[in-house]
């Protein structure tokens, strides 16, 4: 198996990260504090009075390896995920939230990220669009000259929510354009489908954004989810695909996405939740060996027991039995399927 060392080493590319799922216990209770902000890990939860009582809340709700089989579960990670967003509301936070994974990316040797944001999450709450993105505009130029960490961002719509509410936020983004390189689509996918907000990425399509969706997040392996793999690669709706295992399972979509050159966004940690390191170890292999541009990244590493993208990728070293030539593979991936420019691109492998 490859060596530890060339895992931390190696310069990183991330391509799957949730800038509000990187929103630690630590940062969250001093946000709190700062704000005077009741902290609750879930909606309508009882008050939380200290980081003890913080850390001890989240411990509770983190199922082990395999157990997050059902629908209740999965349920309240995403309460927990959205109760998460209370602690922001001032542009300083923002920078506070982004800087935090700045110097975590910097200190496993990523060199470029494109974070995923969900806008819906804040304005829903109030929060005025500028001191979001001040805030993370400020975090992205000192995280570049002082860490030397590039960064763009990727928009995300909540699949949960209508497709209306998506467009509006879509135009009103538009003044920042200058910082987000991509769309995508994430929050629980039952019953919705990527094609329900068709309009809104082919506008976003039309107007130069690059386009990805989060597509067979919960494991489900049912045929719908299969489905939505597929209705995301064909006729390359989609740029790249975030998730996706279920492709393993199927050969005709293993075949559509190397034929549309597709690559894919794959959080191992976050799988352990729905299946055991034997399976998963096989799924990833599938599609690696099958020759699809995948990478390995990290999802919400605050709600998934603090692993990062330098866990994640020893995660899948270990399950796949990686070498150190499928290291350095995986980690070209990254950068041949991200967004940033070819001159960035040139400086980092
Ligand atoms: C997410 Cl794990 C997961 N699934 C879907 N949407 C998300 N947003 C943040 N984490
Ligand atoms: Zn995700």
């Amino acid at each position: 198996a490859a060596d530890d060392k060339l895992v931390l080493a190696i310069p990183k590319v991330e391509l799957h990260v949730h800038i509000e799922g990187t929103l630690t216990l630590d940062l969250r209770w001093k946000l709190t504090q700062r704000n005077g902000t009741t902290l609750r890990l879930v909606p309508n939860g009882p008050e939380l009075k200290s980081l003890d009582e913080l850390n001890a809340a989240m411990d509770s709700i983190m199922p082990e390896a395999g157990r997050m089989n059902n629908d209740e579960e999965r349920d309240v990670f995403f309460e927990s995920y959205f109760e998460g967003f209370q602690a922001l509301k001032m542009k300083g936070d923002y920078y506070d939230l982004a800087m935090n994974y700045f110097e975590h990316a910097a200190s496993m040797n990523v060199r470029y990220c494109e974070l995923f944001f969900d806008p819906q999450g804040h304005t829903s709450r109030g929060v005025p669009w500028s001191e979001m993105m001040d805030g993370f505009r400020e975090a992205q130029r000192d995280a570049d000259m002082i860490l030397n960490v590039k960064s763009a961002w990727i928009m995300c719509f909540l699949r949960d929510l209508s497709p209306e509410s998506a467009m509006e936020h879509y135009k009103a983004a538009l003044p920042y354009r200058d910082m987000i390189v991509g769309i995508g689509l994430d929050s629980c996918e039952d019953n919705r489908p990527p094609s329900l907000f068709e309009d809104v990425f082919a506008q976003a399509r039309r107007d130069g954004f690059k386009l990805t969706m989060h597509c067979d997040v919960d494991q489900k392996e049912t045929a719908g989810h299969i489905e939505q793999v597929a209705s995301v690669v064909a006729g390359k709706g989609a740029d790249r695909i975030d998730h996706g295992l279920n492709a393993a399972d199927e050969q005709t979509l293993i075949d559509l996405i190397l034929k549309r050159d597709v690559g894919m966004t794959l959080c191992p940690w976050s799988y352990l939740r729905h299946t055991t390191y034997a399976k998963l170890g096989l799924r990833i292999r599938t599609l690696y060996d099958a020759g699809i541009k995948l990478s390995i990244n990290s999802d919400d590493p605050a709600y998934m027991e603090d692993c990062w993208i330098l866990h994640n990728m020893l995660l899948a070293r270990h399950i796949c039995d990686f070498s150190d030539k499928d290291i350095v593979v995986l980690a070209r991936n990254a950068v041949e399927i991200s967004w940033a420019k070819q001159s960035v691109k040139e400086k980092i492998l």
